[in-house]
């Protein structure tokens, strides 16, 4: 099976589960497991931020983001098709009681213009703005890059109105690698960003949301409240230091695969988005005939939104998958291919 679902599925190293093994334990809610205190102040350093903190999900460090910056009856402004919005579940109505303002934008952008149109003044007739949560790499858009001039231009222009930013930057390494741009340069913009160790970067489990240190204090609060306070958390977070220390450079080895899948694609006739990161969107009118025609050929892929297949490359797929998976797809869009 070839499984191109997501850069979620992978699985841990032989390196990682050694390190897993061998790893230092405390009672991380009491603050004294030596792993993931490592595992924080060596994120904290590479995003250039005063702390960080581990969580067991990406979405669970969205989260905590929406909460530390905001107030209930606030709220906050995200792309239409952002992670946030989309995929986590209403949390930013269950857990922080604040509403959310969808926004237009191409690329998973949102234009600085289109920001200060959307927010509005003080009155009693409106909810507080109060944080612009941004996506980079944007996932639903294929992986684009925020480039980092229009990043600092949205993120400046959300300061000029008084809100705060927050970066959901599941990829963020991804957009790192793709443009040579340090990831902390993006950073730099934002008050919280989030980054997770098990997208691209091959961890079983782990993100980190990063930030002030005042900030963090309040995020470690709502963490426990969360429910996501863990005890002997080493094991874990010895992987996901594993992967941020390992695994950032070898991105570009996904990224120039997915370029391979969707050269080989297009060449088996497919319409194919060219990928900018390790996430391939392939244009069909019928995605949910084209994904069971692909799994019938032992390629696994999922949905990218209306009339889309995603196809994401990562840490255990290899040329050779990607020449199969080519293969396999040129063999479903043959005549009476995929029955
Ligand atoms: N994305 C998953 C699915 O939830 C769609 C995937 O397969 O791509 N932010 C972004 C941009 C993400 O893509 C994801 C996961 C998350 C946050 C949430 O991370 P987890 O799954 O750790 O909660």
């Amino acid at each position: 099976m070839i499984d191109l679902r997501s850069d979620t599925v992978t699985r841990p190293t032989g390196e990682m589960r050694r390190a897993m093994a061998e790893a230092a334990v405390g009672d991380d809610v009491f603050g004294e497991d030596p792993t993931v205190n490592r595992l924080e102040e060596y994120v904290a350093e590479l995003l250039g931020k005063e702390a960080a903190l581990y969580a067991p999900s990406g979405t669970m460090t969205n989260q905590i983001g929406v909460f530390v910056n905001t107030g209930r009856g606030d709220e906050v402004l995200l792309h239409e098709e952002a992670h946030v919005f989309n995929y986590e579940g209403g949390a930013p109505a269950l857990l922080s009681g604040v509403q959310l303002r969808p926004l237009p934008g191409a690329r998973g952008a949102i234009r600085p213009e289109t920001l200060r149109a959307a927010v509005r003044p003080e009155d009693v007739h409106f909810a507080r703005p109060r944080l612009l949560c941004l996506e980079n790499t944007h996932n639903v858009s294929g992986g684009k890059v925020l480039p980092l001039e229009d990043f600092a231009a949205v993120a400046g222009s959300a300061r000029d109105l008084g809100l705060k930013v927050h970066l959901d930057g599941a990829r963020l390494f991804n957009a790192a690698v793709a443009t040579g741009v340090a990831a902390r340069e993006w950073c730099a913009h934002a008050d919280t960003l989030s980054v997770c160790s098990s997208k691209g970067l091959g961890a079983p489990v782990g993100s980190l949301l990063a930030g002030a240190r005042e900030t963090i204090r309040e995020a470690r609060r709502a963490r426990k409240a969360f429910g996501g306070g863990m005890r002997q958390a080493g094991v874990i977070a010895v992987a996901s230091l594993h992967a941020f220390v390992h695994h950032r450079e070898r991105l570009a080895e996904d990224h120039r695969r997915a370029r391979l899948l969707a050269e080989g694609l297009a060449g088996a006739g497919y319409t194919v988005e060219p990928p900018e990161t390790n996430i391939v969107l392939l244009q069909t009118d019928d995605p949910k005939a084209l994904l069971a025609a692909l799994a019938r050929e032992n390629v696994l892929a999922t949905s990218g939104g209306a009339g889309k297949v995603r196809l994401c490359t990562h840490l255990d797929v290899d040329d050779r998958d990607i020449e199969n998976a080519v293969e396999a797809a040129g063999r479903v869009r043959a005549p009476g291919g995929g029955r």
